[in-house]
């Protein structure tokens, strides 16, 4: 937290990606000699500050024909922020994942995941210091909602980065589990049950508690393929459609239990669907192998 102003070190190179309808850009660039991928996104308009918006910004007026005008309004600075994510160093794979690029679905058996998926994910995959920083609480931890620090069923819920908190609309959160080493959904059995359960219960009720949310308005999801190999849970608002979640990432937590009670190997047998982007490393071993 604080003023600080390392953007203006940023040198951009390229741009990404954007959205006018999401109001976004993506940067890719120099920061201090290294490279640093920037996001830049307008923040949603906020109901609490919808009085001070209209009246003290001023008005200037760009066209008006009938019963029809438009304007630009100039908010006052505080009103009108932009929320800026830093990555720096960022890796190839950081630049990748955030480059608009087409997709393809990959149909994963179970032999697959052994020969392909997994021998992949162990050469390359994100850094999980950020998640260990959480966990140890060296980084984010007056952030945390909520956390049970059980060793074998315990987490902790906190804001995702994706979300500033200024609004419940497109609130987002996510669960990391305190136990090591569980890489994704495919290493989940029927022992990780009493984990999942504490997540969903103990999660829905910190987000009742801390923002009035009940579980009739949270999505909760894992993601397939995930980025960072370290289980977590995302929890956002049903209604907002968080970038980069896509239905084909998405499997509902209570779908995943329920799967793991009638099958205590579901994950481990079953043929997983996903998208993976044209320039994923591990598209190509798919296409290697002759699966794609
Ligand atoms: P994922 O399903 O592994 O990957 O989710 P995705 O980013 O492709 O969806 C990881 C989640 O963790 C995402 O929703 C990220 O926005 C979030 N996240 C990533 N990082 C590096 C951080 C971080 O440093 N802090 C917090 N609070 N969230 C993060």
């Amino acid at each position: 937290s604080g003023s600080t102003n390392i953007l203006s070190a940023f040198q951009t190179s390229a741009v990404l990606g954007d959205s006018a309808r999401e109001k976004n850009i993506f940067l890719h660039g120099k920061m201090c000699g290294q490279d640093a991928v920037v996001i830049l996104e307008k923040t949603p308009i906020r109901e609490d500050v919808l009085e001070e918006l209209l009246r003290s910004s001023s008005l200037t007026l760009d066209m008006k024909n009938d019963i029809y005008s438009t304007y630009r309004l100039q908010a006052a600075p505080h009103l009108n922020e932009i929320k800026a994510t830093v990555v720096c160093p960022a890796t190839e794979k950081h630049v990748k994942k955030y480059q608009r690029q087409e997709s393809f679905l990959v149909e994963e058996t179970a032999e697959d995941y052994r020969c392909i998926t997994l021998p992949y994910i162990q050469r390359q995959s994100f850094s999980l210091q950020w998640v260990l920083n959480i966990l140890e609480k060296k980084a984010e931890a007056d952030r945390i909602v909520f956390e049970d620090p059980d060793p074998d069923v315990g987490f902790v819920l906190l804001p995702d980065f994706k979300w500033d908190q200024k609004q419940v609309e497109d609130l987002y959160l996510v669960a990391i589990v305190h136990p090591r080493g569980i890489r994704s959904l495919r290493d989940l059995t029927a022992a990780h049950l009493p984990l999942l359960q504490n997540i969903l219960q103990k999660g829905k009720e910190a987000i009742l508690r801390r923002y009035q949310l009940p579980a009739s308005k949270l999505r909760v999801y894992l993601h397939y393929q995930p980025s960072y190999y370290h289980l977590h849970v995302h929890f956002t608002r049903l209604g907002y459609e968080a970038p980069g979640c896509g239905v084909e990432r998405a499997h509902l937590l209570p779908d995943v239990i329920q799967n793991l009670q009638a099958r205590p190997e579901h994950y481990q047998t079953r043929t997983l669907h996903f998208p993976l982007r044209a320039d994923d490393g591990l598209l190509q071993q798919f296409r290697e192998a002759q699966r794609l």
